[in-house]
C-alpha cells in the first residue's frame, strides 16, 4: 500500500501565519470600534479554539457582562470577521509571511512523484488563496487537487469532518494518504479520518501532546528530500500495521 496523496494542514503548518492573524483580529476589533486587545498569551489561550467566528464566540462568552450584552455582541461576530478577513488577506498579499522551512521542498518532491496534494483547514478559503498566490504564484491553486476549508463542514477541527471531506473528494481511503499539521487539534482530527499523521509543531503548539502522531518533527526544512523521510515512514508504519494485523489474525 504506496502513499498515494499527501493532505496539508494551512496555519502554523504551510506557514507560520497565527501572529498575522492575530494582528487582523486586532484590526478589526479596532475598526469595529469593539476596544478589545488580544496579545500572544491572550491569543496562544484562544487558539485552543479552532475557527476564528468560534474563537471570537469564545472571547465574548469570557467577558464579564450581562447575557444580553454578550447576545449584542454575538450578533456581531459575522461581520468582524468578515473585517479580520480582509485585514488578514492584505497582510498576507504583503508577502510577508513565507512557507516554512521544507514545505516547498515537499511540494516540488510530491508533484514530481505524482502525489496527489490536498489542503484540509479550519480557515477561509480567501485566506488560503492568499497565502498560496502570496509564496507559489497565481497557478498555485492548480497544484492542489482538493482545497478543504473552514465552513465547508459542519464541525471544525478536531472533528475529522474536514479531512472526511477531502479524502471524499479526492476519492483516496485515509490508508494511502498522509496529513501534515502543527497543533493537537488538527493531530485529532486527521487520525480520526485515519491518516498517516505528521506534525511539525511550532511557537504556539510546541507544548501541546503530539503523543498519537506518526511522526513529529520539529521542521521538514531539516531533511535535503523531506518526501524521501515521509515515505520511508509511511511504508514502515504501514507495514507495520499490516503485519501486526496479520500476527493478530493469526493468533486468532
Ligand atoms: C487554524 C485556525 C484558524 C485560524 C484563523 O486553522 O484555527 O481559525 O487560526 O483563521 P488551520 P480564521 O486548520 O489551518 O490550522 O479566522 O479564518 O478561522
Ligand atoms: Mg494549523
Amino acid at each position: 500500500m504506496s502513499l498515494e496523496a499527501l493532505v496539508f494542514d494551512v496555519d502554523g503548518t504551510l506557514a507560520d501565519t497565527e501572529d498575522a492573524h492575530r494582528r487582523a483580529f486586532n484590526d478589526a476589533f479596532d475598526e469595529q470600534g469593539l476596544g478589545w486587545h488580544w496579545d500572544e498569551p491572550e491569543y496562544a489561550r484562544l487558539l485552543k479554539t479552532t475557527g476564528g467566528k468560534e474563537r471570537i464566540g469564545a472571547y465574548i462568552r469570557s467577558l464579564d457582562l450581562d447575557p444580553e450584552s454578550k447576545r449584542a455582541l454575538s450578533a456581531r461576530i459575522p461581520a468582524v470577521h468578515e473585517c479580520k478577513t480582509g485585514h488578514y488577506v492584505r497582510l498576507i498579499e504583503q508577502g510577508r509571511v513565507p512557507l516554512r522551512e521544507g514545505i516547498a521542498q515537499l511540494l516540488t518532491e510530491a508533484q514530481a512523484a505524482g502525489l496527489k496534494l490536498a489542503i484540509a483547514s479550519t480557515t477561509t478559503r480567501d485566506n488560503i488563496d492568499a497565502l498560496l498566490f502570496a509564496n507559489l504564484g497565481r497557478n498555485a491553486i492548480r497544484q492542489f487537487s482538493v482545497i478543504g476549508a473552514g465552513d465547508e463542514v459542519g464541525r471544525k477541527k478536531p472533528a475529522p469532518d474536514i479531512y472526511q471531506y477531502v479524502l471524499r473528494k479526492l476519492g483516496l481511503g485515509a490508508e494511502v494518504c498522509a496529513a501534515v499539521e502543527d497543533s493537537a487539534h488538527g493531530l485529532a482530527a486527521a487520525k480520526a479520518a485515519g491518516l498517516f499523521t505528521v506534525v511539525t509543531p511550532n511557537q504556539w503548539t510546541c507544548e501541546e501532546d503530539f503523543s498519537a502522531a506518526d511522526w513529529v518533527q520539529g521542521s521538514l526544512g531539516d531533511f535535503e528530500q523531506p518526501l524521501k523521510e515521509l515515505g520511508h515512514r509511511f511504508n514502515e508504519s504501514r507495514t507495520w500495521g499490516w503485519q501486526r494485523r496479520s500476527t493478530a489474525v493469526g493468533d486468532a
